[in-house]
């Protein structure tokens, strides 16, 4: 079955279009966490981040730059978070990749809450790590 936003791409389901090439379209999220929470859609069907080729990435991105910066210009936001999840650990729901933008007016309020809590670094062996992840690198 195709995902939602292959359907949507395709005009099967409505959306609240913010921005459309022949590549790229970009939304009104549904569920927003923030006044004009955008999501930056490839129209070609990709998993993921991870998977996406890198010619699209960059068309994506730079829409979602562009935004950002017109939601500072136009809606007054404070800040953007400029978000993508890669897989249900990560929280994606939806599998198509996407990226999402998020206006911030004031600190704290709103749906999304960013937290990075620090784990015990002391607990790893941080150079074998970066070299694990270097020798990984393609
Ligand atoms: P993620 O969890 O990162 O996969 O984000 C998926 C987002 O897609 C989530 O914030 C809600 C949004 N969404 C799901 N279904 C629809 C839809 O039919 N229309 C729109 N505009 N957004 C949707």
């Amino acid at each position: 079955m195709k995902d939602v936003f292959c359907r949507i791409v395709e005009g099967e389901l409505p959306s609240s279009k913010v921005y459309e090439d022949d590549e790229v379209v970009a939304i009104l999220d549904v569920s927003p966490v923030a006044k004009g929470h955008c999501l930056v859609i490839p129209k070609a069907h990709y998993q993921d981040f991870l998977s996406v080729p890198k010619d699209l990435l960059h068309k994506v991105m730079d829409v979602a730059q562009r935004i950002g910066q017109a939601e500072i210009a136009v809606l007054g936001a404070k800040g953007i978070n400029i978000l993508t999840n890669v897989g249900e650990m990560a929280g994606q729901s939806v599998p198509h990749f996407h990226v999402h933008v998020i206006p911030r007016y004031v600190r704290g309020e709103g749906g999304f809450q960013l937290e990075m809590k620090a784990m015990d670094s002391s607990t790893l062996n941080l150079p074998a790590l970066a070299k694990d992840i270097s020798q990984g690198l393609k």
